[in-house]
């Protein structure tokens, strides 16, 4: 009986939620620019599970949306590099590439200090893809 009160009492204490499995797919939109060329930018939406690296998402958004590709490339040291967004690659020559930004729900936008295969997109974040020059 103690035992049973005892147990009782430490999970009333546990925070909500410790219990539930969180695999609660979340909204994120994805939005590819191209800022060389001044033409419209296009968004995508998608869900992603929370703890999905970004590359995880963009897989899902590729396989459910035809109008959405890319590539990357492995770097051996940093893992995927996004190489081409629908058709468009980055071109060391001309030192174009996709930069990765993301605009967070309070409306700033931050650059990741990672890339596609360490990012964890977090609910109702954007995540840009700004094809530009470096
Ligand atoms: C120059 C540079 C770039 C240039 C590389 C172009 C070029 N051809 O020179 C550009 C502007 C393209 C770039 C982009 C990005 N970069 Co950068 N970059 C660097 C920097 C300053 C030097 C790299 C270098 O020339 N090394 C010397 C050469 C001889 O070694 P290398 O191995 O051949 O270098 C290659 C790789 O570093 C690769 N590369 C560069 N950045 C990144 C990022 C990722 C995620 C990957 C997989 C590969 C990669 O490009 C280099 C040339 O081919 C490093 C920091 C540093 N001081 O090392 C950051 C660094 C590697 N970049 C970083 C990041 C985060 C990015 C971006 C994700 C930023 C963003 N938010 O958009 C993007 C990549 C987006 C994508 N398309 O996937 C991080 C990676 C950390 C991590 N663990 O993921 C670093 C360590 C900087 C930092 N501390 O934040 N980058
Ligand atoms: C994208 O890159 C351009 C430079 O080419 C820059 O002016 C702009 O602020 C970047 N960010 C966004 C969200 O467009």
């Amino acid at each position: 009986m103690k035992t049973v009160l005892l147990l009782t009492t430490l999970l009333l204490l546990l925070p909500s939620g410790t219990l539930t499995r969180s695999d609660e797919p979340v909204p994120i939109e994805v939005l590819v620019k191209n800022s060389l060329l001044n033409n419209n930018p296009v968004t995508y939406r998608t869900e992603v599970v929370p703890g999905w690296i970004l590359l995880g998402a963009m897989r899902k958004l590729m396989d459910s949306d035809v109008n959405f590709k890319f590539t990357y490339s492995d770097d051996p040291h940093y893992g995927p590099f996004l190489e081409s967004v629908n058709g468009l690659a980055g071109n060391p020559e001309d030192h174009t590439y996709w930069e990765l930004l993301v605009k967070v729900p309070d409306g700033s936008i931050i650059r990741p200090n990672v890339g596609i295969g360490c990012y964890i997109p977090n609910e109702n974040e954007q995540i840009i893809f700004n094809f530009t020059k470096w």
